[in-house]
C-alpha cells in the first residue's frame, strides 16, 4: 500500500489487504464519523496512526489523543450530544479508567451516535491483565458486536455506527489483539466525502440528561428498553451465522477469534459439528441461539476468557426448557490465554476428543523468546543504573506502567509491585505507612503522570506521605509508539503549549522537587539520596528524551551519521559493569570475557562511557569531535 492516507480517502469502492485497525479507520471515514478520541494502548494505536496519516487539512474528521480514557469518552460523548457521530477507542484496561463516565453513556440521548471500540487483549500480550470487557457491557447496558476478522471489523463498525445513530445509544465494538493486528483483503465501499457540520444540535428536550434520583431511574428505563430493542434487531443472519458440519447432533456456539481458530482446527476433521458464529455477543441473540440449541443434542460453548456466553446460554436453555447438553469451560485453563488454533484444539479435545484431528506437535514460534529490554541509549537505563546505587537493599521500589516498567528486570530489579497506570504514588504511600525502617521510592512516566498520576501526587501532598517519587520524563508516550502527551508541546493536530511536569508539581503544592538529566548519573545518585533523606513527599525528575524517537528523527536527515562507542581492549579489565549492571544490549561479551560493541545496535549516545570504572569505553575514533546525541 503506497500511501495509507490517500487510500483511506478513496471515493470509489476498492479492495486492499489491511490490518483490522486500518479497516476500522476507513469504516470511520465511510460512516461519516466526525469526532474520534483515544488514549493510546495496544492493540489499538494503529487506528490513530492510520487516521493521522491523512494530512490535517484533508482529514475528514477531528481526532485527538485525550489525557486519559475517561476524558476521551467524555469528549466523544459531548460531541455526540451535539449531533456529531463520534467514536472513542482505547485498550482493554482503559475501560477501568473510563468507567465512571462510560457507564453513564447509555442513559443519555446520544444525538450523533457513539461507537466505543475496545481493544481487549486475551493473552495479556501487552497489558497487565486479560480482562474481559464483555462484563462491563452488562453493567453499562450497551450492545457488543465482536468481529472475528478485519473484514468483519469494517462491516461491524458501519453497522454499530448506524445502530447507534438510529437509537441514539452507545454501541461497543469489541476487538481483540489478533483481530486488530491480523491482515486480510477487505472490500471497502464508496465514500462520498463531505465536511463536518458546524450546526449545534445539543438539545435536552428528548428526555432528562441529569441523573438526579427520579430522573436516574427514568433514564435507566430508557436505556434498558433501547438495549432490548437493539438486541432483537441484531438477532438476525447478519450477526448470527450458521455453518453446517458433518455431524448434525453436535454444535459449537462461538464468536470472534475462537471462531477463526475453530475453522482452522476442523479443517482436517471428518466429524465436524455445526457452528453458530455470533457477531453480537451482548445481549444474547436469543432466537438464533434457541433455534440452534433445539436443533442439537450437545452444544459446546467456545469462548475466549470468561464464561459470559456460557452463563447466558445455559440460563436461556433452562428458562425455555430446552433439552440439550451444554458444555462450556471445563477448567480454569479454559479461561486463560488467547484462543489460537492450538489452544482451541486443546480446549475442544477435552470435550470431544474425536472431533479434533490428531495434530502434530504444537506449532513452535520460529524465534526463540527474548525478554523485552530498554533500547540502546534509553534514559531510563541510565536512571535505573544510577538510582540502584542510591538505594539500600531493603528499600522498597514501586513500578508504574511504561517503558520504565522494564526496570523490574535484571540487572536493575527495581519496581517490585504494579497495579495500574498512575498507581505508584498511592501504592507507595500505603507502603510507607508504619514503615520506619524501609524507604519507599515510586517511579512514574510523564504520560502516565498526566494520565492518572496527578491524584496520587495530590494525595501525597494532602496527607503528608513519606516517599520519593521519581518522574521518568522522556517527553513522549514511548511504550505505545511515541504519542504526544500534555508535556510534549504538540498534540495530534499540531503544536500546543507544553505543560511542564515541574510546574504542575509546584502547582500541586509539592515542596521538594529536584531535576536532572538522567544521563548525569553521579548527580542523579546524589539527588535521590538527598530526596530520600528528607521526611515527607519528595520528587526527583529524571529527564532525558526518548532516544528511539530522537534517533528516528535524526535518521530522516540525509546527513545523519550513525555513531557508536567502542571498548578499548588494552584498557578493559573485564569487570563487566557495562554488561552486568548497566546492561545495554549493544555490549556483547564473548565466552573468553572480551566485551565488544555491536555497531548495528549502538547509537553512540555515550551514556555508558561514565559507567566503566577503568574508562575503557569511548566514542569510536571516527565519531570523536562530532556532535553528541
Ligand atoms: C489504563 C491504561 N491505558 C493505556 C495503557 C497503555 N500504556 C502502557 S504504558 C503507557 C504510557 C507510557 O508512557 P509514559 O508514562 O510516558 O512512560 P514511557 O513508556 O514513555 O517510559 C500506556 C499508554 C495502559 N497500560 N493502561
Amino acid at each position: 500500500m503506497k500511501n495509507l492516507g490517500e487510500m483511506l480517502l478513496r471515493h470509489e469502492p476498492f479492495s486492499e489487504i489491511v490490518l483490522g485497525n486500518t479497516a476500522l479507520a476507513r469504516a470511520m471515514i465511510e460512516s461519516g464519523t466526525e469526532v474520534v478520541t483515544s488514549y493510546p494502548g495496544s492493540p489499538t494505536p494503529e487506528i490513530a496512526s492510520a487516521l493521522l496519516s491523512i494530512p490535517g487539512e484533508k482529514r475528514p474528521l477531528y481526532f485527538q489523543f485525550s489525557t486519559n480514557e475517561k476524558v476521551a469518552a467524555e469528549v466523544a460523548c459531548g460531541a455526540s450530544l451535539n449531533g456529531h457521530p463520534s467514536c472513542v477507542f482505547f485498550k482493554s484496561v482503559g475501560l477501568n479508567v473510563a468507567a465512571d463516565s462510560f457507564v453513564q453513556l447509555s442513559l443519555l440521548e446520544l444525538e450523533g451516535g457513539l461507537v466505543a471500540v475496545l481493544g481487549d487483549d486475551p493473552g495479556a500480550n501487552s497489558s497487565q491483565n486479560e480482562q474481559d470487557n464483555r462484563h462491563f457491557a452488562r453493567m453499562a447496558y450497551m450492545p457488543v458486536l465482536e468481529p472475528s476478522s478485519p473484514s468483519e471489523a469494517y462491516r461491524y463498525y458501519l453497522e454499530a455506527m448506524a445502530l447507534s445513530r438510529r437509537k441514539k445509544m452507545p454501541v461497543i465494538l469489541r476487538m481483540t489483539t489478533h483481530v486488530c493486528h491480523g491482515k486480510e483483503k477487505v472490500a471497502f465501499g464508496a465514500w462520498k466525502g463531505g465536511a463536518v457540520s458546524t450546526e449545534s444540535r445539543f438539545d435536552t428536550s428528548g428526555g432528562p440528561m441529569v441523573p438526579l434520583t427520579a430522573a436516574a431511574l427514568e433514564m435507566k428505563r430508557r436505556a434498558l428498553a433501547r438495549l432490548s430493542l437493539a438486541g432483537c434487531e441484531m438477532d438476525s443472519h447478519a450477526f448470527c451465522e450458521v455453518r453446517k458440519g458433518t455431524d448434525s447432533s453436535r454444535g459449537v456456539i462461538t464468536a470472534g477469534l475462537p471462531f477463526r481458530s475453530l475453522l482452522d482446527v476442523l479443517e482436517d476433521s471428518d466429524r465436524t459439528p455445526d457452528i453458530l458464529k455470533l457477531g453480537v455477543v451482548y445481549p444474547l441473540p436469543e432466537k438464533s441461539v434457541e433455534d440452534f440449541l433445539r436443533a442439537h443434542e450437545q452444544v459446546k460453548i467456545l469462548e475466549e476468557l470468561d464464561d459470559v456466553l456460557e452463563k447466558d446460554i445455559k440460563a436461556l436453555a433452562f428458562d425455555r426448557g430446552i433439552r440439550v447438553a451444554i458444555v462450556g469451560k471445563t477448567d480454569d485453563d479454559d479461561r486463560i490465554g488467547e484462543y489460537t488454533p492450538d489452544k482451541v484444539a486443546e480446549v475442544l479435545a477435552k470435550t470431544w476428543p474425536d472431533v479434533v484431528p490428531l495434530r502434530g506437535a504444537k506449532r513452535q514460534p520460529s524465534l526463540a523468546p527474548r525478554p523485552p529490554q530498554m533500547c540502546p541509549g534509553c534514559g531510563h537505563r541510565s536512571a535505573f543504573h544510577a538510582i540502584r546505587q542510591a538505594l539500600a537493599k531493603e528499600d522498597i521500589t514501586v513500578a508504574d506502567i511504561g517503558c520504565h516498567t522494564l526496570g523490574f528486570l535484571p540487572p536493575y530489579e527495581m519496581g517490585e509491585v504494579l497495579l495500574s497506570m498512575g498507581h505508584s504514588t498511592g501504592t507507595g504511600a500505603g507502603l510507607s505507612l508504619f514503615n520506619g525502617s524501609r524507604k519507599v521510592v515510586s517511579f512514574i512516566g510523564d504520560s502516565t503522570f498526566f494520565h492518572a498520576g496527578l491524584p496520587g501526587v495530590v494525595n501525597a501532598v494532602f496527607n503528608n506521605h513519606n516517599l520519593t517519587l521519581i518522574v521518568m520524563e522522556n517527553g513522549t508516550t514511548a511504550m505505545t509508539g511515541h504519542q504526544d502527551h500534555p508535556g510534549a508541546g504538540r498534540n495530534a493536530n499540531g503544536p500546543s503549549e507544553a505543560i511542564p511536569v515541574r510546574g504542575v508539581l509546584e502547582g500541586l503544592g509539592v515542596k521538594s522537587i529536584r531535576e536532572v538529566d538522567a544521563y548525569s548519573q553521579g548527580k542523579l545518585i546524589e539527588l535521590v539520596r538527598e530526596a530520600m533523606a528528607e521526611e515527607g513527599f519528595s520528587v526527583v525528575i529524571a529527564r532525558h528524551p526518548c532516544m528511539l524517537k530522537y534517533t528516528r528523527e535524526q535518521q530522516r536527515n540525509p546527513d545523519y551519521v550513525r555513531k557508536s562507542v567502542e571498548v578499548s581492549q588494552e584498557t578493559c579489565d573485564r569487570l563487566h559493569v557495562c554488561v552486568e549492571s548497566f546492561g545495554c544490549p549493544s555490549f556483547q561479551r564473548d565466552e573468553d570475557g572480551t566485551v565488544t560493541v555491536s555497531p548495528e545496535l549502538c547509537i553512540g549516545d555515550g551514556s555508558c562511557i561514565q559507567t566503566c570504572p577503568v574508562k575503557a569505553i569511548g566514542l569510536r575514533k571516527e565519531n570523536r569531535g562530532g556532535e553528541k546525541a
